[in-house]
């Protein structure tokens, strides 16, 4: 994995320094039996959810609530049009949004297809801890999301406005790859005492049919966690990792003793050897309970933020596709 050449690979805000030596003198250094945290998520929006989801760790506080409030920085961006405020609609104008959650106890939720709520990531989280279902959908979702307090309101920014109108003048849908389409957020914490979670969260493909949902509020396919074992994440053409339970795979093959790098390849393999990829991009990112890590995709691009020891910096995934 090489790190990647871009002027976000060195950020490295005094705020993490500082939050780095917080974690040295009141957890790690004091407290052999704690672990150091970790943090790796997708893309490059990963670094200030890395960032934000190491305030949390480095207090001493949990992989949950650290997944949470790392991919939060990202829904409310309106820069980063496929995660939440700012998204990009699907071809009939709605910013439609699907997100997971889940912990290092196995329990998860998740909602899909909800609109106009900014973070479904928080609203995943209510369904886990509030309910005694994994998966909310549509209106349902929005409802339930009212009940518990968060605001409605309209996710569709000008620039994303814009963006639709100009792809209506052809209408041509073709899901590209590495592309401002492609760029969920999914992100995996150990904490201090070697909990794992992780999280997930995207506006979906943009310009996708109404109704479309994809792998990311998935739990096995955008997102799993086994505390035993390792969390595994995906991004990319979702369609391709429902149609191999990719995130489950990952882990289930770091069960059977792959390191999280072998089994982001071979997930990745099982498309290329049962699927038709063309053109598509899929990537996966792997941790296992010791905060080892992999990251694999199927075309090049692909890149992630791994935050550890303090450092917060961009690399670049191995790729099947050179
Ligand atoms: C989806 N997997 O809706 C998402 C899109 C994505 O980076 O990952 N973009 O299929």
């Amino acid at each position: 994995m090489a790190k990647s050449k871009s002027r976000r690979d060195f950020i490295k805000s005094t705020a993490l320094l500082a939050s780095a030596s917080i974690l040295s003198t009141e957890a790690g250094c004091q407290d052999p039996q704690l672990t150091q945290p970790v943090v790796i998520s997708t893309w490059n929006h990963g670094i200030p959810a890395n960032a934000a989801a190491w305030e949390t760790l480095s207090k001493g506080g949990s992989a949950i609530d650290a997944v949470e409030a790392g991919v939060k920085v990202v829904e409310a961006d309106p820069e980063s049009m496929s995660v939440g405020y700012g998204g990009l609609p699907d071809r009939d104008g709605n910013v439609t949004l699907d997100a997971c959650i889940m912990d290092h106890t196995g329990n998860a939720g998740a909602v899909c297809f909800l609109q106009h709520i900014m973070h479904p990531i928080a609203v995943a989280r209510k369904v886990m801890d509030d309910t005694p279902h994994v998966m909310l959908a549509g209106e349902g979702a929005l409802r339930f999301a009212l009940d518990k307090g968060f605001a409605k309101q309209n996710l569709l920014t000008d620039k994303a406005k814009q963006a639709w109108k100009d792809w209506q003048k052809t209408s041509n849908y073709k899901p590209l790859i590495n592309a401002e389409n492609h760029d969920t957020i999914g992100l995996l914490a150990l904490d201090t005492k070697g909990n794992l979670s992780g999280a997930c969260t995207t506006s979906g493909l943009a310009y996708k049919m109404h109704g479309r949902v994809g792998d990311s509020p998935i739990i096995g396919a955008g997102l799993y966690v086994d505390n035993e074992v390792g969390g595994a994440t995906a991004t990319g053409m979702g369609e391709l990792m429902m149609k191999t339970l990719g995130s489950f795979l990952v882990v289930e093959l770091m069960r059977q003793g792959a390191s999280p790098q072998e089994a982001c390849k071979e997930a990745v393999m099982r498309i290329v050897r049962k699927l038709d990829y063309k053109d598509l991009q899929v990537g996966y990112l792997a941790m296992d309970p010791k905060g080892n890590h992999g990251a694999y995709s199927l075309q090049k691009g692909f890149n992630y933020a791994l935050m550890k020891q303090g450092e917060n910096q961009m690399y670049d995934a191995e790729s099947y596709i050179l």
